[in-house]
């Protein structure tokens, strides 16, 4: 392992706003909003405010195939958060995440607004509202949550471990980089093991645990995240090419991935949906360029 610049951590730490870290401008060490600004609210009971990010898309992936499956009362209106420019601080988006992240989703159906934030627990509320893609049978539920726990708890290794060292940080540290590639290959074989010996991961049937691991370790396999395909050997993990290839085909996870993407090919950004006919209408590629 190459030396690098010895660091002695002071006896107590101090904030420093110019790290150049790729999130520096909105990174800090305190929560709260930062300015006042309401969401904005669309005809539709269910109001998601998220970004395409692999934590937003798992709810828009569970959004589009509760329609597909015929479950019409998951119409919903998505509002672009945009996270490098600190909308996650503003006041009324505080209010539905005090985490100030994306995704997070207010259900206006009943008498009285419940906000849901944590892309888990949004999926799981979903399931149990629509009773779909969250087995009942006990094992098979238990099977299906551990998988979803699973993901929420190894991705911030993925994404905050390996992804911010390999791809984000402004100086590479082998020690970091080796750190989470490990780990994050050994979640990788995790699954393929599972997926060698099952279709999907709760079982047979796909459920909220594959929709919440497909955004991140689907798009891992497929080079999608990080550009880290080759660094990372991802072909030898076969099981889950096939898995993330039978989800990547299926035409709800196509539409979820559109939702909210404000980067990419202009024929798959829809910035706001608000009705089905919105991927027809509304991509960027359709919309007019502004003056
Ligand atoms: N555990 C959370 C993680 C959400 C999360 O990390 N969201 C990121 C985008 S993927 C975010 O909003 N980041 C903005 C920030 O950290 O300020 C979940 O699954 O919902």
């Amino acid at each position: 392992m190459s030396e690098s610049p010895a660091y002695v951590p002071p006896k107590v730490w101090t904030w420093d706003k110019e790290n150049g870290g790729t999130f520096a401008s909105t990174n800090r060490p305190i929560a709260g909003a930062t300015h006042e600004k309401e969401l904005p609210v669309g005809r539709h009971s269910l109001q998601l405010y998220s970004l395409a990010t692999p934590n937003g898309v798992k709810v828009t992936v569970m959004l589009e195939e509760l329609l597909a499956a015929g479950h019409t009362g998951a119409e919903y209106d998505a509002w672009p958060i945009r996270i490098n420019t600190g909308d996650q601080f503003g006041s009324g988006f505080v209010a539905v995440n005090p985490n100030s992240k994306i995704p997070a989703l207010v259900d206006r159906s009943g008498p009285k607004p419940i906000r849901v934030f944590e892309s888990g627990a949004i999926l799981v509320h979903l399931a149990e509202k629509f009773g779909a893609f969250l087995p009942t049978d006990p094992a098979l539920r238990a099977e299906c949550l551990s998988w979803l726990f699973w993901q929420m708890g190894s991705a911030p290794y993925l994404g905050g471990g390996f992804g911010h060292f390999y791809a984000y940080a402004p100086i590479k540290i082998e020690y970091a980089i080796d750190r989470f590639a490990m780990e994050t290959k050994r979640q990788l074989d995790v699954l393929d093991r599972r997926l060698a010996e099952s279709p999907c991961l709760a079982g047979d049937a796909y459920t909220i645990a594959d929709i919440a691991v497909w955004p991140w370790y689907g798009a891992l396999v497929r080079g999608l995240v990080y550009s880290a395909g080759e660094f990372l050997s991802v072909q030898e993990y076969t099981h889950v090419l096939r898995w993330a290839d039978a989800i990547a085909a299926r035409p709800a996870a196509k539409r979820g991935r559109m939702v909210n993407r404000l980067v990419g090919e202009p024929s798959e950004q829809l910035h706001e949906r608000h009705d089905a006919s919105d991927f027809e209408t509304k991509t960027q590629d359709k919309l007019p360029t502004p003056a």
